[in-house]
């Protein structure tokens, strides 16, 4: 398999995502195909070829394929011309997991620990507002576990007003400060060029744009400079006017050509490909059926060749399951989520719950044979 870097290299980014309308993955070796779009005599070409195909109760057909030191010659083997859509997205999720290693040197996947030093945000907010108070929490995070400390300084759970560049870097600055020199690892949640630019140079590597760089676009060329990392999370509008905009005919494939395009936007500005996350939003301008709909296909995503953040923490989808109101009474459904999200193959899950999250992964992962 080539490098993500020569991979990335190639203009055309995402030629994966031609083959969205097509194909899912799950695991590394497994293809989510829709029914539609398998002709037949494609379908009779894998069947002879080695692969396993079997109906599943969606609109979607599973393919198995051979072990991966294989996988090439088995699509070599393959004259369809739609086998190479099929091949790019096997190989876009395999580059995303390639991505993902390169980047922390282990197996997903890791856990990012919310840090909001805010007054209002949904579930914790007024908690760690002071930075003492933000700063002893980092450390909890740490100690239980979180590979990445996501420090942020403006709420946007829907509804929220915007935030002063000022009062948002006076809020996470000492912050990251201290724990960056402490060793952390450090994300920046935030939406803004400014804010960014001030938490990488105070020991920041990542920046967590829930826009994705649409915000502030200036947002991008600041995390190129800096060699930084950057999460494009998908989102529509602000959080003020987000839920009004959850209207989607097909939400997975909205959602996974709106990244794509964000991803080319962050790579045309510099940012290395291979320090390049994706994260569907949840609950950002989504209802329940958009929310669960890109998990579910969350393979789609994957295709896309990044690794995949995800946030499912407290959030409002899990009232609308369990019916639970309380945001910091939600540990149960986010533990569902969080074993459901690791089957699914997503790399980063950002919790507020750090040690319960890392046990739930760890049963988790040892149930997958990822242990
Ligand atoms: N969710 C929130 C904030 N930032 N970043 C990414 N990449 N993915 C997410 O799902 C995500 C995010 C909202 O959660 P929280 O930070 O707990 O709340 P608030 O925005 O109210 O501070």
């Amino acid at each position: 398999m080539s490098t993500p870097h020569q991979t990335h290299a190639d203009p055309s980014v995402g030629d994966a995502a031609q083959a969205l309308d097509a194909v899912q993955r799950e695991g590394t070796h497994i293809l989510w195909i829709r029914q539609a779009a398998l002709a037949l005599d494609l379908r009779e070409q894998l069947l002879a070829s080695g692969a396993t195909i079997a109906k599943s109760a969606s609109e979607h057909v599973r393919i198995g394929l051979p072990p991966l030191s294989c996988v090439a010659d088995f699509w070599s083997g393959l004259a369809h011309p739609d086998a190479a859509l099929l091949r790019a997205a096997s190989e876009g999720a395999q580059r995303g997991d390639a991505c993902f290693a390169q980047m922390h040197g282990g197996s997903s996947p890791v856990i990012m620990g919310i840090l909001n030093a805010t007054p209002d945000s949904f579930s914790d907010g007024g908690m760690h507002a002071s930075a003492t108070a933000a700063i002893a929490r980092g450390r909890t995070l740490l100690s239980e576990g979180a590979t990445w400390i996501d420090v942020g300084g403006e709420s946007t759970r829907p509804g929220a007003p915007e935030v002063p560049v000022d009062e948002e870097i006076a809020r996470v600055l000492p912050v990251i400060e201290a724990l960056a020199a402490e060793g952390a690892r450090i994300s920046i949640d935030t939406r803004k060029a400014q804010v960014a630019a001030a938490a990488l140079a105070a020991g920041a590597e990542l920046v967590n744009d829930v826009s994705g760089g649409l915000f502030d676009p200036a947002i991008l060329e600041v995390t190129a400079r800096a060699d930084a990392a950057f999460c494009a999370m998908h989102m529509r509008g602000t959080p003020a006017t987000m839920q009004s905009q959850a209207d989607y005919g097909d939400a997975v494939l909205e959602v996974a050509r709106a990244l794509r395009k964000r991803a080319r936007a962050a790579i045309d500005a510099g940012i290395s490909p291979a320090k390049l996350l994706l994260d569907p939003g949840i609950g950002f301008a989504k209802k329940l059926e958009h929310n669960l709909a890109v998990l579910r296909e969350l393979d789609v995503l994957a295709s896309l060749g990044f690794p995949l953040l995800v946030g499912l923490s407290r959030k409002k989808m899990l009232e609308e399951l369990t019916g639970v109101v309380t945001p910091r009474e939600r540990l149960a459904g986010s533990l569902g989520g969080l074993a459901a999200l690791a089957a699914k193959g997503a790399h980063i899950l950002r919790v507020h719950d750090v040690r319960e999250s890392r046990e739930a992964l760890a049963v988790a992962a040892a149930i997958l044979g990822r242990g």
